[in-house]
C-alpha cells in the first residue's frame, strides 16, 4: 500500500498529525507524527492545503482515503462488452450481453419507440418529478399487458404495481419488501440462473438456495429435481421462475409441468415470484409469453412478478420496468404499494419518466400497439432464423454423429451450448468470439453471415478442448 498521508492541522496550535489512511480507516487516531514550526506546505511537499476556519486539512496526491477498497471482479455478463472493446481482432464477435442486433449487427431502436418519442417532443411535454410509484398510465398499461385486462386481479385492484428501475431494479424493489416483512424467508432461484439473481438477493440481505433445473445429459430441464427441490424448501418461501425464454438455459416447463409446478407451490403455500424479462420476445406473442403468470394467478395465488422493457421494446437504457405484487384483496394491495413506496423513496425516489411514457403512448394507441406487435414479431423470427442457420451450420460441419438439435429446442435470446468455461475461453481467446463463461451465446446478436464462423468456433472448441466437464457427457 502506498504510503498515504492525511494531515489536519490545527492553526492555533501550528501543529499537524499525519496518519497513514489504513490506520485511519481501521477507526484508530493514532498520530503518525507531529511537526512544530513550520507550514503546512513546508512539512509536506505533496500536499494541497485548504482552510477550513480553524482547521486546515491537507489531502497528499497520488494517495487515497480509499486505499483499502481492492479491485471488483468485471461482471460476468456485462463485463464481456469491455473485454470485447479491448479486442483488437478484425474478426471479433460479441455474443454477450444480451441485447439484440440486426443483421448488419448494429443496435435496433424500434421503429414504434421513434414514433412515440416524435409524438411526445411535437406534444412538449415537461420533465417534472413522476410520483415515487411511476407514471399512472404506464403502470395500469404493464399490469394490463402482464395479466390482460380482464384478469379478475386487475378488476379486483389486487394488484400493487410500483415502476421499477427495469427488470434489475424492479427485482432489487421486490427484495427489499421481501427483506423487510418476510424476515428469515428464503428465496430458491434456479440452478443455473441469470446471475445478477444472486447479487441482488445478497445485497438486500436476503437469503437464497438454488432448485435444481438444467440436466446437462440432456440439456433439457430436470423437472423431477426442480419438483423434489421446491417440495423440499421450507414452507413460505419465494419461489424464483422465469417467466418466459429462462436465462441462460433457454429451456422452458411445458404447460403441463407449470400445472405440477403450480401443484407444489400451492402445497407447501410458497409464493411464486415471477420474472418476466421477455414478454412477446420468446414466442412473438405478448399472451403466450404470460401464460404461466397467467395460470399461477388464475389459481388465487398471491405472487411477485418483475417486468422489463428492455428486450420487448429495446428500451435497455431507458430503465423501464415494474414489480406487480397480486394480492388476496384490494386492500391488501393498498398497503403493499405504500410500503414499496417507502421503499423506493430513499433508494432513488422516484423513476425516470421517458421510458414510462414511451410505453403508455404505444400501448394506449391501437395503431401504435399493432406496429410493436409487429417489431417484436420480426425480433423474435429473426432470432428465430438466426438460431437454425446455427444448427445447419453445426450439423453440416460436425462428423462426430453429435446431436446439436437442443439449439432448436432452446426460446428467447440465448442458446446454451453446454461448452465449459475452459471451451468458453477458447472461444473468446483463440476465435474472438466474445461470450459467457458459462457457454451462453446471445443469439439476439448473430447475423447469419456469422453461422458457419461461429459453427467453426463451437466445433474446435468442444472436440479440441479441455476434458469433459458438466455438460459433455
Ligand atoms: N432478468 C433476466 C432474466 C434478465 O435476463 C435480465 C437481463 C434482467 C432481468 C434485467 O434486465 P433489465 O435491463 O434490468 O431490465 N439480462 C441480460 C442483460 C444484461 C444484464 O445482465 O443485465 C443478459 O445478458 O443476461
Amino acid at each position: 500500500m502506498a504510503s498515504a498521508m492525511l494531515s489536519f492541522a490545527s492553526a492555533a496550535a501550528s501543529a499537524s498529525a499525519s496518519l497513514p489512511v489504513h490506520e485511519n480507516l481501521k477507526g484508530k487516531t493514532k498520530i503518525g507524527s507531529v511537526n512544530f514550526g513550520s507550514s503546512v506546505q513546508e512539512r509536506n511537499p505533496f500536499g494541497k492545503t485548504k482552510h477550513f476556519g480553524r482547521v486546515s486539512m491537507t489531502v497528499a496526491v497520488n494517495v487515497s482515503r480509499f486505499e483499502g477498497i481492492t479491485m471488483a471482479p468485471p461482471d460476468p455478463i456485462l463485463g464481456v462488452s469491455e473485454a470485447f472493446k479491448a479486442d483488437t481482432d478484425e474478426k471479433k464477435l460479441n455474443l454477450g450481453v444480451g441485447a439484440y442486433r440486426t443483421e448488419e449487427l448494429q443496435p435496433y431502436v424500434l421503429k414504434v419507440v421513434k414514433k412515440a418519442e416524435n409524438l411526445m417532443l411535437e406534444r412538449g411535454e415537461n420533465k417534472e418529478y413522476l410520483p415515487i410509484e411511476g407514471l399512472a398510465a404506464f403502470n395500469k398499461a404493464t399490469a394490463e399487458l402482464l395479466f390482460g385486462a380482464e384478469n379478475p386481479v386487475i378488476k379486483q385492484q389486487r394488484v400493487a404495481t410500483v415502476q421499477g428501475l427495469s427488470g434489475t431494479g424492479s427485482l432489487r424493489l421486490a427484495a427489499a419488501l421481501i427483506e423487510r416483512y418476510f424476515p428469515g424467508a428464503k428465496v430458491l432461484i434456479s440452478s443455473p440462473t441469470w446471475g445478477n439473481h444472486k447479487n441482488i438477493f445478497n445485497d438486500a440481505r436476503v437469503q437464497w438456495s438454488e432448485y435444481r433445473y438444467y440436466d446437462p445429459k440432456t440439456v433439457g430441464l430436470d423437472f423431477d429435481g426442480m419438483i423434489a427441490d421446491i417440495k423440499a424448501a421450507p414452507e413460505g418461501s419465494f419461489i424464483l421462475l422465469h417467466g418466459c425464454a429462462h436465462n441462460p438455459t433457454g429451456i422452458d416447463p411445458t404447460p403441463e409441468q407449470w400445472e405440477k409446478i403450480a401443484d407444489v407451490i400451492q402445497e407447501k403455500n410458497h409464493i411464486p415470484f415471477f420474472d418476466v424479462a421477455y414478454q412477446g420476445f420468446a414466442s412473438g406473442s405478448l399472451d403466450a409469453d404470460a401464460a404461466s403468470v397467467r395460470l399461477l394467478s388464475a389459481r388465487g395465488m398471491e405472487l411477485l412478478v418483475a417486468q422489463s422493457y428492455s428486450k420487448n421494446l429495446g428500451l435497455y437504457a431507458e430503465r423501464i420496468g415494474a414489480i406487480n405484487v397480486v394480492c388476496s384483496s384490494a386492500d391488501a394491495a393498498t398497503r403493499v404499494k405504500s410500503q414499496l413506496k417507502r421503499l423506493a423513496r430513499p433508494m432513488y425516489s422516484n423513476p425516470p419518466v421517458h421510458g414510462a411514457k414511451i410505453v403508455a403512448n404505444i400501448v394506449g394507441d391501437p395503431a401504435l400497439f399493432n406496429e410493436w406487435k409487429a417489431e417484436m414479431e420480426m425480433m423474435a423470427g429473426r432470432i428465430k432464423n438466426v438460431r437454425q442457420k446455427l444448427y445447419d451450420s453445426l450439423s453440416a460441419k460436425d462428423k462426430s454423429g453429435k446431436d446439436w438439435s437442443f439449439i432448436l429446442k432452446q426460446i428467447g435470446m440465448f442458446s446454451f451450448t453446454g461448452l465449459s468455461k475452459t471451451q468458453s475461453e477458447n472461444m473468446t481467446k483463440k476465435w474472438h468470439v466474445h461470450i459467457t463463461k458459462d457457454g451462453r451465446i446471445s443469439v439476439a446478436r448473430l447475423s447469419s453471415a456469422k453461422c458457419e464462423y461461429l459453427a467453426d468456433a463451437i466445433l474446435d472448441s468442444y472436440h479440441n478442448v479441455g476434458l469433459p466437464e458438466i455438460g459433455q457427457q
